[in-house]
This record gives structure tokens, sequence and C-alpha cells, in this order.
């Protein structure tokens, strides 16, 4: 029984002492944990992190009842204008609060306006189609290549009937803008 409990107390030893040999040397901790970054906040819509190169944007669809309803955040025609620095991440957080379905996708800003968008110009960016009332997805994206785009309603006449807004990646922004407000 000693010997046995001698053994295992030797075994145990050795596998600690084989343990500490496979962890790598402790790498002097030169830089202490930097405080992430405040958000910056451009307006309630629109804020971003500029140490991640992260932007967070809320959009809703009928925000308001301009063009009948057919805005996002309150945006027609496109008549608002958001600006992002190229290759930054964009995470958009879409709501439909109207009494009729809407979406959101991301298309070239060319004429003629598609009749019902459904080509995303930039991988992700567009949403599932959003019940009335309650309706929510999100985009994630990087925002690439640099060009002017459309936030457009997949809906079919939507976009023909003004639901939409500008979208734009520029590759001189230094940092993401609203304009329109
Ligand atoms: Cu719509």
């Amino acid at each position: 029984m000693f010997l046995r409990t001698a053994a295992s107390v030797i075994a145990i030893v050795v596998l600690l002492g084989a343990a500490r040999a496979l962890q790598p040397p402790t790498a002097p901790r030169t830089l202490a944990t930097a405080p992430a970054a405040p958000a910056v906040t451009v307006n309630k819509f629109l804020s971003y992190d500029p140490a991640a190169k992260k932007i967070t944007l809320k959009i809703t669809s009928a925000l308001t009842s301009k063009q009948g309803g057919f805005n996002f955040n309150g945006g027609s025609n496109g008549d608002q204008t958001i600006t992002v620095p190229l290759g930054w991440q964009v995470h958009v957080d879409v709501n439909n609060i109207d009494a009729i379905p809407h979406s959101a996708i991301i298309i070239p800003d060319a004429k003629p306006l598609p009749a019902a968008p459904d080509q995303a110009a930039i991988g992700g960016a567009y949403t599932i189609q959003l019940a009335p009332s309650t309706g929510h997805d999100t985009m994630d994206f990087a925002a690439t290549p640099a060009g002017k785009y459309l936030i457009a309603c997949g809906i079919p006449g939507h976009t023909a009937s003004g639901m939409y807004i500008r979208f734009v990646v520029d590759g001189s922004a230094a940092v993401p803008t609203y304009t329109g407000l």
C-alpha cells in the first residue's frame, strides 16, 4: 500500500513536471490591456468604434409617415446618405414597424432602379422579408468595394416608390458620416 501510494505520488510529480515543461515561457507583459475605446455616436442611427473600425447602423422601415411610409429612418428618394470608410466592418440592425412587409438590400446607385431588388451589391448586405410591425433582421458585411450604393427595399414596387437612401463606401473617408437628417 505504501509503495503504491509512493508510486502514485511520484507519477503525479512527474506528470506535473511534464505539464509545466509543456507550458510556453511567460511572455513579458509590456502592454497593459487597453480599456475598450468608447464608441463614437454620430446620431441616433449611427455609431462606430474607431479602433476596431466597426460601424453600427440602425435602420427602421417607415420610421415616419414621409413618402407614405416608403422610407428608411425617415429618408426617401435618396435624400439621406450614409458614408463609411472602405474596409470597415458594418453591422446593421433593421426593423420594420410598418403595417406592411419591407426589407433592405444594398444595390448599386444606378438608374434604372430595379422593380424588385434581389441582387446585393455587397456580400451579405440584405435582409429577409421583414414581417409587418415586428420584423427584424441584421446585415453584417465588410464595406467593400468602394462605390456608391443604395439601401433599398426589395419588396416589388417599393424602391420605385422612393424607398431608398444612399450608402457610400469611400476610400478617402476617415470616419463614418450620416447626412440628410
Ligand atoms: Cu418596402
